[in-house]
């Protein structure tokens, strides 16, 4: 009998993930005939929402919209219990999918895929998982988010740290007991920022280790009433067609009006009253928070008013106030993130002005002295949008590795964001320089699987074997991404869009900034002529 090691398993399509990307994507292929596998390094479903189980982890997208659109019947039979999801909310809602559509059994969990090989003599991927399976398909799918490479900087000294330490994309199952515990946590992104408050109440003492100021707006999340929950279900297809030709996957766009066109009593009066909302209402309330700098400073101004409101003291608002364009960075909404600064038992350390200089066995040492602690939080975040698609030894034709196509980052080049040049029968889900990460997930997912599995039928309904996206096509797309994104205060901000968190990580905006809609647009004229742009053999 032949080892696992010499055995190959045949199949139409590899999927890798079994997040909202690869549950879709393994449903759609099968209802297409294919003979399809997706590969999961965790234990169940649920891709980020899966391993992101850390204390106050939720979702900033309204939850009647950060779901599936494609079933009516699905978006009908779940029910949300509020605004903004909470973790374990959104991954029963991604169990009860899998469970619906009997997914599982073409889910192999606990594998991780190391390497996918193209050969041309076959015209198929050759795939091998860490345990030494070996996969032969002829398409190969990518669908492992864009933020799922966990940042744990480098610091001297963590392995002598006698306490316990997480990184918030890594979570426990079990419960973490903050009680009585001196807690130490670095980092305020949206994990840091969701989490602070929650760990706060729990904690003995929270020191928060903050690199940069974050501008946060409130949430205001609430239980819906069961009259809103009938109402989103009864306009589910108005709510469908809305959120899939908008601007980035919910009902909302831009104002029509420039900051700078209204008198400053007008604009505080529109500014208040979408703090009072809460949210992202901020970023839409103008047309050009995100295009002018001075438009962009008169919000940014407006929320460092309200830091200093409501932080006691001075010298901690101070600390807590951001310099950088409001919403170049992933905007933030919180749950009393900085009302949390006022409690006793939380003191904030500026670690740009005192940087960390080592882990020591009983805590953090910084320029200015060691701070001793029991836990330390990493909520670092992650090697975004090209981080999981390197950890993988992905190779196209004529052995190209993909990491040094792109070499390393610094010369990032795809078409339409969902293939590249030199990698035929390969699509990347949500990959750079598509829209993905400037809204609202599922629904730009959503547009991939469908444009994908129909392009996979298009191929075989037709014969051919092989599409590549052709080069001029790609530098063209490539071009234009760069050229979009210079229009926008985007690529003035350090942040993990340009990775600039990661140290030594090759400074860009792999981004699509045109919107959700126009996008979509883009993508189908593509397929209505024949695939323009790409090679189909
Ligand atoms: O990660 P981040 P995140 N020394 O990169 C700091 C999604 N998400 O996990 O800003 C000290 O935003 C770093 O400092 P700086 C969402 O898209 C969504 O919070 O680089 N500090 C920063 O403060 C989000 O944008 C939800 O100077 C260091 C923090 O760590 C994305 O995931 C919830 C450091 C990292 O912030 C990532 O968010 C959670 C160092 N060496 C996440 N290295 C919701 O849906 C990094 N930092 C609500």
């Amino acid at each position: 009998m032949a080892s696992v090691k010499e055995q190959v398993t045949t199949l139409d399509a590899v999927v890798i993930g079994a997040g909202f990307s690869g549950l879709y994507m393994l449903y759609r292929l099968r209802e297409a005939g294919l003979k399809t596998r997706v590969y999961e390094a965790a234990g169940g479903v649920g891709g980020v929402w899966y391993w992101n189980r850390y204390p106050g982890a939720r979702c900033d997208s309204e939850s009647i919209y950060y779901n599936y659109t494609f079933s009516e019947e699905l978006y009908k039979e779940w029910t949300w219990t509020s605004k903004y999801p909470e973790q374990p909310e959104i991954l029963r809602y991604l169990n009860f999918v899998a469970d619906k559509f009997e997914l599982r059994p073409d889910i192999q969990f606990h594998t991780r895929i190391e390497k996918a090989e193209y050969n041309e003599r076959t015209n198929r991927w050759q795939l091998e998982t860490k345990n030494g399976e070996k996969i032969s398909a002829k398409y190969f799918i990518t669908g492992i988010g864009c933020i799922s490479t966990a940042n744990i900087p480098k610091f001297k000294g963590l392995e002598s740290f006698e306490g316990d330490w997480y990184h918030t994309g890594h979570w426990p199952h079990e419960k973490v007991d903050f009680t009585g515990k001196r807690v130490g946590i670095i980092g305020t992104g949206s994990s840091g920022v969701q989490a602070i408050p929650v760990i706060a109440k729990e904690a003995d003492h929270l020191t928060v280790f903050q690199r940069t100021p974050q501008y946060s707006v409130p949430a205001r999340n609430y239980p819906y009433s069961e009259e809103e929950v009938v109402q989103a279900k009864a306009s589910f297809q108005e709510m469908r067609k809305t959120v899939r030709d908008s601007l980035a996957g919910l009902p909302v766009s831009y104002g029509e009006k420039s900051v700078l066109d209204d008198s400053p009593e007008e604009r505080q009066k529109t500014l208040e009253k979408a703090w009072e909302i809460g949210g992202t209402t901020l970023l839409f309330a103008y047309k050009d928070v995100i295009t002018d700098e001075r438009a962009n400073e008169i919000v940014s101004a407006f929320i460092r008013s309200k830091i200093k409101e409501t932080v006691e003291d001075s010298k901690t608002a101070e600390q807590l106030t951001p310099d950088y364009y409001y919403g170049t960075k992933r905007p933030i909404i919180d749950t009393d993130y900085f009302e949390t600064y006022n409690r006793s038992n939380v003191s904030l350390v500026d670690v740009k002005k005192a940087p960390i200089e080592e882990i020591t066995p009983k805590g953090i040492r910084t320029a200015d002295g060691e701070y001793e602690l029991d836990v330390i939080v990493f909520a670092t975040g992650y090697d975004g949008m090209t981080g999981s698609l390197f950890k993988m030894d992905i190779v196209g034709k004529e052995g190209v590795c993909l990491k040094d196509k792109w070499e390393n980052g610094a010369a990032i080049r795809t078409y339409l964001g969902m293939s590249t040049t030199g990698f035929p029968n390969m699509f990347m889900i949500t990959g750079p320089e598509s829209p993905s990460v400037l809204g609202n997930m599922p629904i730009t997912i959503e547009q991939h699987v469908e444009w994908i599995s129909d392009c996979i039928d298009y191929l075989r309904k037709h014969d051919i074997e092989t599409i590549e996206a052709k080069e001029d096509a790609e530098q063209a797309w490539s071009k234009h991404c760069r050229e979009l994104a210079d229009t926008t205060l985007y690529t003035k901000t350090d942040s993990w869009y340009t990775g600039a968190n990661i140290e030594d990580k090759v400074r860009g905006f792999p981004i699509y900034v045109g919107g959700y809609g126009p996008y979509h647009e883009k993508c189908a004229e593509v397929a209505e002529q024949g695939y323009d742009g790409f090679t189909l053999m």
